[in-house]
């Protein structure tokens, strides 16, 4: 179990979560890790490209995405997880707003929670959280997933996401949690237009003077396409590349992505460069 943060992170760098999903509807991997043995497989390849962290994700959050039951959702996740126990160095957090299946994770193994709703999901998610005292994702989203893209609107998206995060904070420290063990999503892409995007992109500074750790999730969004005008998800790896650079530059602290070669590749070749800017002073 990873209790702390610190040995999560690494001042300096990103740390890259690379995505595992188990769907047969995600909207750029959907079907690919159905089967257990692909799953482990995808799992212990990203592992060796590089990965910190799995995340491991049983339900779609796409946009218009139906919701799928507790059962179905556990057919999906367990067997996975099952089958890597004890086969990853790496921790492995799972991506669910629902407490009985989180718990059922922990039982196997799971070591964070990746939670889409900020613990908003499921009245049980926030204590159960507190008392695994596991690192916590806080991910910011308008609306849920069949609703979230029908015209979002915001005053200042950086200032709502602020006092989101303040506010999930305190819920989780009145569930009895520890604040230090939560990390901050704007969550791209969820009740977002382009525009709320960019400007967080542009303004993740003002996410991270929150004083907690900052994860980023571009991987292939369609945010990515309509810059590019591409409508291929597999054809945004570069985009999302660009992100990784971006996230590295801004002191970003874990970056969600399918792709954990390029992103490794990307946030080693920056850190070369900046250490031997270092070196040269
Ligand atoms: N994005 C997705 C799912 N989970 N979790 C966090 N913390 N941040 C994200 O940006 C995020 C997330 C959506 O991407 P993906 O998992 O690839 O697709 P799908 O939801 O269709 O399975």
């Amino acid at each position: 179990m990873v209790s702390t943060l610190d040995g999560l992170l690494r001042s300096g760098r990103p740390r890259v979560m690379g995505i595992l999903n188990v769907t047969p509807d995600s909207f750029s991997d959907g079907g690919r890790h159905l089967v257990v043995d692909d799953a482990v497989a995808a799992a212990l390849r990203m592992e060796s490209d590089g990965a910190d962290i799995l995340d491991v994700g049983a339900v779609s959050t796409r946009p218009g995405a139906e919701p799928v039951s507790v059962e179905t959702e556990r057919d999906r996740l367990l067997p996975v997880l099952e089958a890597l126990g004890g086969r990853l160095e790496i921790p492995v957090s799972v991506d669910t707003d629902r407490a009985c299946v989180f718990a059922a994770a922990l039982d196997r193994g799971a070591a964070i929670l990746n939670d889409v709703t900020a613990l908003r999901g499921d009245p049980e998610m926030a204590s159960l959280a507190a008392s695994a005292g596991c690192p916590v994702v806080l991910m910011h989203m308008r609306g849920d997933p069949r609703t979230m893209q029908d015209a979002p609107r915001y005053d200042d998206v950086v200032e709502d996401l602020k006092a989101f995060f303040e506010e999930r904070m305190a819920a989780f420290v009145g569930a009895g949690g520890d604040a230090s063990r939560c990390i901050l999503d704007p969550g791209i892409g969820f009740g977002k237009t382009l525009e709320h995007n960019l400007a967080i992109l542009a303004r993740i500074d003002e996410l991270k003077a929150l004083g907690r750790p900052v994860l980023l999730g571009c991987s292939r969004k369609s945010f990515l396409g309509r810059i590019l005008d591409r409508s291929e998800p597999l054809g945004r790896e570069y985009a999302t590349a660009a992100t990784t650079a971006r996230a590295f530059h801004d002191g970003v602290d874990m970056v969600r992505v399918h792709d954990v070669r390029a992103a490794v590749d990307v946030i080693e070749v920056l850190a070369a460069i900046r250490d031997a800017r270092r070196k040269g002073d």
